[in-house]
Parts: C-alpha cells; sequence; structure tokens
C-alpha cells in the first residue's frame, strides 16, 4: 500500500441502493479546491468556516444533483484533513455521478478504509482504535457494538500503552545493569525486575483469556448443560431454545450425543449444549456420550447445571459441582412441580460465590423465561472484559510468550543481555499491536478489511 498523504481522495462512504440520502466523502490538501470545482453554492467552499454545511449544486456539464455540503477542517475533522462531505440524493445515480465529478476535478479513488488510514497515519487514532472502527461497521450485536466503542474510545489502547511503558522501564533496567554491570553488581536480573516482569506477564496473559471471549461473541458463547441423568437437561435445553431438539424420556441416559443450538440473548449470541447426564455407566455408549459431555464442559465457560429439585442431594451431584469450580455457574433447580425437597443452601454452599439459581420446571415451561433473563446475567459479558480481534490476539501472544521466556530466562540465573532480548521482543509485538511501529504489509491487511468510503 502506498502511503501517500499528499494526494486527495474521494468515495462514496454510504451503501448502494434506495434511500434518502448518500454521502460523498472527499479529504486531502485540495480537498476544498477539488470540490469548489462542481459545487455552486452562495459562495465558495474555500472560504467557509469551519465546520459548516452549505447548500448548493453539484455541476459539470450540466448540474448533477442538490447538495449539502460539510466543510471540515484540518485537523478537525475525520481524517485531519481538510474534508468535504456532500449529502447527495440517494439511489443509484446522484452520488455516482458526483463521485465521478470529484475525480474529474482532480480526486483519487479511495481504497477500502483510506480515510480511516489517514486518521491513523495522523495520529487521531492508534491501529487499535482503527480496527475498532470496521468492528463497529460489523458489528452484529448489541455486545459487540459496545466493545467496539470501547476500544474506539480507546480504553484498551489507555491500558496497552500502559503496559508498554512499563516494559519500556523494565528494559532499560535490564540494558542499564548489562551496561554498568561492576557499578549495579552483577549482569544477572535482580529478584525484583523478575518479580515486575513476571507480573506484567500475569496481566497480558490474563488480557489475552480476553480474546476467546470476543471470538465466542462473534460466534457464540458457548453453555454446555450438565447434570445428573435424568435431571431434566434435555427437557429445558429445549424450552431454552424454544424447540423440540433433543429428546426426552423417562429413561435416565437417554442423551447420549451433543446436541447444540444458538440463541440470541440481548444481543449477543449463545450456544447451548445439550449433553449426556454424569454418572458411572457400564454401557459403552453412554460412556462416550458422557466423555463428550466432559469435553463440552472443557470448552465452556458458562455452565446451566441442572438438579433434580424433588431429590435430596446426592454425592453424584457433589462430584458434578467440584467440577464446575471456577466457571460461571446458573443452577436450575428442575421438576419444580414434585414439590422441592433439595436443600438450595447446601447447593449453593457446593458452588463458587457469584452462582445462581433459577427455578425451573422444563416440563410445562414454568420459570424458563427467568431462567433466559439468569443465564444472560451468568454470562454477561463483565464490564472491562478486553475483546481482541484475531490480529490483536495474535500480538498479544507474541508479547506474552516473549514475557514468559524473559521471566524463565532470568529466573534460572540467564545474564541479563539475553532476558533484555526477549523484552525487546515483547515491546516491538505491543508496539505491532498499537500501531507505533507497524510494516506498510500489516496496514494493507489491516485497511483492506474496511469497506470503500471508510
Ligand atoms: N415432573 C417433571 N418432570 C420433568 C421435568 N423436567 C423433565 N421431566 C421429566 O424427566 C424425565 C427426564 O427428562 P430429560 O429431559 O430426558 O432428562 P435428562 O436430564 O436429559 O436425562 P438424560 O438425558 O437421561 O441424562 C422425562 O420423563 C421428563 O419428562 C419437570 O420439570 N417436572
Ligand atoms: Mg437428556
Amino acid at each position: 500500500m502506498k502511503l501517500a498523504l499528499d494526494d486527495t481522495i474521494a468515495a462514496i462512504a454510504t451503501a448502494p441502493g434506495e434511500a434518502g440520502l448518500a454521502v460523498v466523502r472527499v479529504s486531502g490538501p485540495a480537498a476544498l479546491a477539488v470540490a469548489d470545482r462542481v459545487f455552486r453554492g452562495s459562495a465558495p467552499l474555500a472560504g467557509a468556516a469551519p465546520s459548516t454545511l452549505h447548500h448548493g449544486w453539484l455541476t459539470g456539464a450540466e448540474r448533477v444533483d442538490e447538495v449539502v455540503a460539510a466543510v471540515f477542517r484540518a485537523p478537525r475533522s475525520y481524517t485531519r484533513e481538510d474534508v468535504v462531505e456532500f449529502s447527495c440524493h440517494g439511489g443509484a445515480m446522484p452520488a455516482r455521478s458526483a463521485l465521478a465529478l470529484l475525480l474529474a476535478a482532480g480526486a483519487r479513488l479511495a481504497r477500502p478504509g483510506e480515510f480511516t488510514l489517514r486518521a491513523f497515519l495522523h495520529g487521531r487514532l492508534d491501529l487499535v482504535q482503527a480496527e475498532a472502527v470496521a468492528e463497529l461497521i460489523g458489528a452484529r450485536n448489541e455486545s459487540m457494538q459496545r466493545a467496539a466503542l470501547a476500544r474506539l474510545g480507546g480504553q484498551l489502547s489507555r491500558e496497552l500503552r500502559g503496559r508498554l511503558e512499563r516494559l519500556a522501564d523494565l528494559v532499560a533496567e535490564v540494558e542499564a545493569r548489562v551496561d554498568f554491570a561492576e557499578d549495579v553488581g552483577g549482569i544477572e536480573v535482580p529478584a525484583d525486575v523478575i518479580a515486575r516482569i513476571a507480573a506484567l506477564y500475569g496481566e497480558l496473559r490474563a488480557q489475552l483469556g480476553g480474546a476467546a471471549w470476543g471470538r465466542a461473541m462473534r460466534e457464540g458463547v458457548p453453555v454446555v448443560i450438565v447434570g445428573q441423568p435424568n435431571a431434566g437437561k434435555s427437557s429445558l435445553f429445549n424450552r431454552l431454545v424454544g424447540e423440540d431438539r433433543a429428546i426426552v424420556a423417562a429413561q435416565p441416559g437417554t442423551t447420549r450425543d451433543r446436541v447444540s443450538a444458538t440463541i440470541e440473548l440481548h444481543g449477543a449470541l449463545f450456544t447451548l449444549s445439550d449433553t449426556a447426564g454424569l454418572r458411572e455407566t457400564a454401557d459403552g455408549v453412554e460412556a462416550l456420550g458422557i466423555e463428550r459431555a466432559h469435553a463440552a464442559l472443557e470448552d465452556s465457560r458458562v455452565v446451566v447445571w441442572v438438579v433434580d429439585g424433588s431429590r435430596p442431594i446426592s454425592d453424584d451431584d457433589r462430584a458434578v459441582a467440584a467440577r464446575l469450580r471456577g466457571r460461571r455457574v446458573l443452577v436450575a433447580i428442575n421438576k419444580q412441580d414434585l414439590g422441592v425437597v433439595i436443600d438450595e443452601q447446601e447447593l449453593r454452599a457446593l458452588c463458587d460465590e457469584g452462582v445462581r439459581v433459577a427455578r425451573t420446571c422444563a416440563r410445562s415451561g414454568a420459570g424458563v423465561p427467568q431462567a433466559l433473563e439468569d443465564l444472560a446475567l451468568v454470562a454477561g459479558f463483565e464490564q472491562g472484559e478486553t475483546l481482541l480481534v484475531e490480529r490483536q490476539a495474535h500480538t498479544l501472544g507474541v508479547a506474552c510468550d516473549a514475557l514468559e521466556r524473559a521471566v524463565r530466562a532470568a529466573s534460572e540465573g540467564a545474564p541479563g543481555e539475553i532476558v533484555a532480548l526477549e523484552l525487546r521482543e515483547g515491546m516491538a509485538a505491543l508496539e505491532e499491536l498499537l500501531g507505533v511501529r507497524v510494516s506498510d504489509d500489516l496496514l494493507e491487511r489491516v485497511f483492506s478489511r474496511f469497506c470503500i468510503g471508510k
């Protein structure tokens, strides 16, 4: 990608099709001059005050549209360059004719994402924020929208910049010891510096943990339904997903395979999986199903644990509870219609703090709407949870691995030079993540995902 900033670019910024308006955008040093070649209003736009609107006509050999021109002057514009945005009539022709006029008047057709690229090159956005623009445009549910807006607002960038600064300090400290080895007592990395590297490493790892969550949000947060045979898992699964997908039968050990369905709750996607009841069994096929249930449990941070409320807690229940530690759990006390004998206090005590309890009758559907609300809360994206797009997760992973190697080397008493090398690699990755230092290739990859006109 040629990173020229000296030419003036133009593109249609709105989606094609019949609509009230279509917007054509011009940005660059000659934006006002180019616009004035085709715009006929009460006065030339070159003399317009910053951030003002002007009515007029776009005119070539003949008039092509009646428009409103919005004038933004550098640096107070999306790209930090002079920008004119023409609001044309919507539909197939007006914007296309307007664009043709602007190109004939000296603008170049913008490449996908080139307006945002310019905002990045002029320092208005870092790379994480620029990616958030694409994420926002592509957001398909409220959670994705919220996450993209948080990143656009710079939340993740600030965190990452803080960590990059701390890493730079650590590099400086380790290297200073190498440079003045005699003065500061040896070239090994002292324990307090190792501890600080390890702490930073831990934070980056935790942040990386959010990456899987980000992917899940686009594809569906995995939620596994577990419990003992016959507790009513399949019945509840069918109720939660709103259709009869899983086989329900009075006989324990009915479900063998994992059955999944995706639902939307408060704008986020959840992929629910019904699984085989967990118990010791001599039946080979059932045992395979139970293995699958365990595997599903491994993949899911969110669990719905279904218990039969009409029976007291059994040792098998306690065994299930032990497997749920560290996960977000919604306990569904099912079969409410049969009379509840289970000890809810004890049930809660078997779980981590923060567990939610729902009361359901999967047979009639009673309590299911509330269970869905509870599920959304249990699975809820915590504030401040970092959601990363693939590139960010990958680059953060590179930084993590480098810091992990640095901690290991330093702990084993490796010379400071070696530790510094690893730290520098981590720094380079964080810089790439933020776009402090990036190759043209990377920019090409990031911005080619954008639509034209953004
Ligand atoms: N009375 C009553 N019966 C229920 C309720 N939920 C499920 N059942 C019944 O309990 C039996 C087992 O239900 P399933 O949904 O197949 O239970 P499961 O947990 O999937 O069982 P496995 O697949 O064998 O592990 C069936 O006869 C259901 O009709 C409920 O809320 N009340
Ligand atoms: Mg079942």
